[in-house]
């Protein structure tokens, strides 16, 4: 078979497996995207996400992960959501693409089943990744025409708008890659004007230091306590650069089944989210991306959304105060700054000035000037 028809028999069944984009790319990056890479590591912007800079070189170049890699085929598939209704001030928000059931493990069954049947067919060997790889996905599918990497950093889609979840086939054989998407974002900065906590230093430059997603996913310690007002009640992720995008008219509704927002997760109310235990949580959410960051994590992104909740709200100050002993000491110090939110002459601090973990000793130091 030439190697047109190969591409074009790859790209049929990805369809018929339920990809909604498909794109080649060669297994190789433009030395402008290792050296924003290299920029990013070195400003800082990547946090506490050590394992981004660990890999630098294999993450910068595809064949450096894997030699023998050829042609990366790019898979994405549509999460679009569908009407989204403002979430009562009481309730937590938990970001659309983790809703569902836990992308990674959609992506990758699916990747693995189109993998096995290239395999199949065609002599060579092939790698599949989603997510947690040391690859450069965005770029990679910006080379592979399935979008470009807007001014939020994200892929955008003429198709899909920003609701594309990425994965990727590394191949062994030589196939001819699709032509690059353009940038289309022109002027607009719908995306920038957005950001609740002013992320970007530039556009298409994102400080992960001050991105909700980072500090509600990824940053595993107490949260900055400047930027705790300005994350409102989100308590997983963050969608707001990503919903401002005008191409995302072209946007819809996910078809899939495994993407559809479970209903636990839609709008969850924030007094009942604190009295979970370890495995309360881990029952609510199996199966999910949120049961990733383990309770205790939750726990303090819920309880920042309780201290940014309805002032004076009772059940809030009680759900607050509830925590006031947990087991853990950053839900305990959480607890005590979202407590002081809705109380703010309360002299809880000084009782839990006393408290032997560190974590909580600091909140408590700083409790009087910050409320
Ligand atoms: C680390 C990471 C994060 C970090 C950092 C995000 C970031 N923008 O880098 C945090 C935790 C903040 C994060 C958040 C989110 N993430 Co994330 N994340 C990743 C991960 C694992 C690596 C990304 C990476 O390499 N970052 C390092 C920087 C250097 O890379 P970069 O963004 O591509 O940076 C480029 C630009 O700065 C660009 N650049 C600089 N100057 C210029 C100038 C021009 C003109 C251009 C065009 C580009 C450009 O050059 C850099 C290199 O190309 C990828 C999966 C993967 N393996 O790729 C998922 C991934 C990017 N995340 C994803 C998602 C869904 C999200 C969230 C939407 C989740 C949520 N709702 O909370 C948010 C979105 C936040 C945002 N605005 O980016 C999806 C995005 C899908 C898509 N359509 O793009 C990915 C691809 C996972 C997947 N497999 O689907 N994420
Ligand atoms: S995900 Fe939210 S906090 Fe992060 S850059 Fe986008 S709008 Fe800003
Ligand atoms: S909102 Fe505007 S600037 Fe941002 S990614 Fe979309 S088109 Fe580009």
């Amino acid at each position: 078979m030439e190697a047109a028809a190969i591409r074009e028999a790859i790209r049929a069944q990805a369809l018929a497996l339920g990809f909604d984009a498909v794109g080649f790319a060669a297994a190789h990056l433009a030395q402008s995207a290792r050296a924003d890479l290299a920029e990013f590591l070195a400003r800082g912007y990547h946090g506490e996400m050590d394992w981004l800079a660990a890999k630098e070189d294999r993450r910068g170049d595809p064949q450096t992960l894997w030699p023998e890699a050829k042609t990366v085929v790019v898979l994405g598939m549509n999460y679009g959501p569908g009407d989204d209704r403002d979430t009562a001030e009481d309730c937590g928000v938990v970001s659309v693409y983790a809703r569902g059931r836990d992308y990674h493990d959609t992506v990758k069954k699916r990747l693995k089943h189109l993998g096995r049947w290239i395999g199949a067919q065609w002599p060579g060997e092939l790698k599949v990744f989603v997510d947690t790889a040391p690859v450069m996905e965005k770029p990679l599918a910006q080379q592979a025409g399935i979008g470009w990497q807007g001014k939020h950093t994200n892929l955008v889609s003429r198709e899909f708008g920003s609701w594309l979840f990425l994965g990727e086939i590394y191949l062994s054989l030589a196939l001819d890659p699709d032509p690059a998407e353009e940038d289309h974002c022109g002027t607009c900065h719908a995306c920038l004007d957005a950001c609740p906590t002013a992320a970007f230093p530039a556009p298409y430059k994102l400080d992960a230091r001050r991105c909700i997603s980072y500090l509600t996913i990824e940053h595993k310690g107490p949260i900055p306590r400047a930027l705790r007002p300005l994350i409102g009640n989100r308590i997983f992720g963050c969608d707001d650069c990503l919903a401002a995008c005008p191409w995302n008219k072209y946007a819809r509704t996910t078809a899939e089944p495994d993407f559809l927002p479970r209903a636990e997760l839609t709008a969850p109310r924030l007094a009942e989210l604190a009295r979970l235990d370890d495995a309360g949580f881990r029952a609510l959410f199996a199966g999910t991306s949120v049961k990733r960051i383990g309770r205790d994590r939750f726990l303090r992104n819920v309880l920042i959304a309780i201290g940014n909740g309805p002032r004076g709200d009772q059940e809030l100050v009680e759900a607050a105060e509830s925590c006031l002993d947990d087991a853990s000491g950053l839900v305990r110090a959480t607890a005590a700054w979202a407590y002081c939110r809705h109380a703010p002459s309360s002299d809880i601090w000084q009782r839990l000035r006393h408290d032997p973990d560190p974590l909580v000793q600091a909140e408590c130091a700083e409790m009087p000037e910050a409320m």
